[in-house]
């Protein structure tokens, strides 16, 4: 099953979509640090609904200008003057972007340069990998601006790096930068050089497996982590089933079975 998207009616959005099957998803409000608005939240909503039925193999998210993202947009905010139950609303959008791509089954892996901050880490900690590069640094500023998360961050952040430390970078501005935001498990990669040149690599090596078990790789995963560990291996036997047995899958088991695939072997020293 396949829709058409038309990528004409992306205004925050640019979207590039490559003969690999790669589309490259850039924030494009660089003028306000790709802080995200109401509009590029139904953006990324309308995108991230269609992006599993389109045959988008892999989505590469990146921000056009020098920092990723900068979170909810304040401007935007300020002016609004939302009430509590309106602000409840925006963070309802905020989630359901966010769910459709942690949770849409097509993998996401996020560029990360300059600020990645607020909720512009609430949007990137949604992405199935993240890379960063040596300008990449990431904060939760809420505490600071005397707001709180509002886009998942408590379970996401809190997730990725754990409860104390993302109450430390809540409460004291805490940045996180270079190694370090690899060992609290902010990022998992780290390079010299573009950190969207290795998110393209990364993309193209995850596209070439099988739609369907991409699927299960980013999608089940996930839902599996909120149920309860009897539900999750029932749930897990019950994907396998349908994933393992796929038609597609059986040139890949022959070619190991007469030995002409690829065997795992150590990196190179
Ligand atoms: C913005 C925003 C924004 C920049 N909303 N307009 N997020 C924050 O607290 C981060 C706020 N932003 C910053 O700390 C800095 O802007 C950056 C470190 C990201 C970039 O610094 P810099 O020196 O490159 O840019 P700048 O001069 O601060 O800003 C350039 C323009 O972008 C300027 O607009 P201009 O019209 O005056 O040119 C800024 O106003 C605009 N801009 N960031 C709106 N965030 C669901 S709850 C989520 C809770 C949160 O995310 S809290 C937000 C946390």
């Amino acid at each position: 099953m396949s829709i058409g998207l038309d990528l004409t009616q992306f205004i925050n959005l640019a979207i590039d979509p490559q003969d690999n099957g790669v589309w490259v998803v850039m924030l494009s409000r660089p003028h306000k640090r790709n802080a995200l608005d109401i509009a590029t939240i139904e953006e990324l909503i309308t995108l991230f609904s269609a992006a599993p039925r389109t045959g988008c193999k892999a989505v590469v998210l990146a921000g056009e200008g020098q920092h990723f993202c900068a979170g909810l947009d304040l401007i935007e905010h300020h002016q609004a003057d939302r009430s509590p139950a309106e602000f409840m609303h925006v963070c309802l959008r905020w989630h359901e972007a966010f769910n459709k791509m942690e949770y849409g089954g097509v993998p996401v892996i996020a560029a990360l340069k300059g600020a990645v901050v607020g909720g512009g880490l609430e949007l990137a900690s949604s992405a199935h990998i993240r890379v960063a590069d040596e300008t990449t640094y990431f904060a939760l500023p809420e505490g600071q601006r005397g707001l709180f998360t509002g886009g998942g961050a408590t379970i996401r952040v809190a997730d990725l790096v754990g409860k104390a430390r993302m109450i430390d970078m809540m409460l004291t501005g805490r940045v996180y930068q270079g190694r370090e935001a690899v060992d609290v498990g902010l990022c998992q990669y780290l390079v010299e050089g573009s950190s969207f040149d290795k998110a393209m690599e990364l993309a193209g090596r995850a596209a070439a497996n099988l739609p369907l078990t991409n699927f299960a790789i980013c999608s089940a995963i996930s839902h599996m982590q909120n149920m309860s560990g009897m539900d999750a291996a029932y749930a897990e036997a019950v994907v396998a089933g349908i994933v393992n047995t796929q038609p597609d899958a059986r040139a890949r088991l022959a070619a190991f079975a007469d030995k002409t695939a690829a065997r795992v072997r150590p990196n190179a020293a």
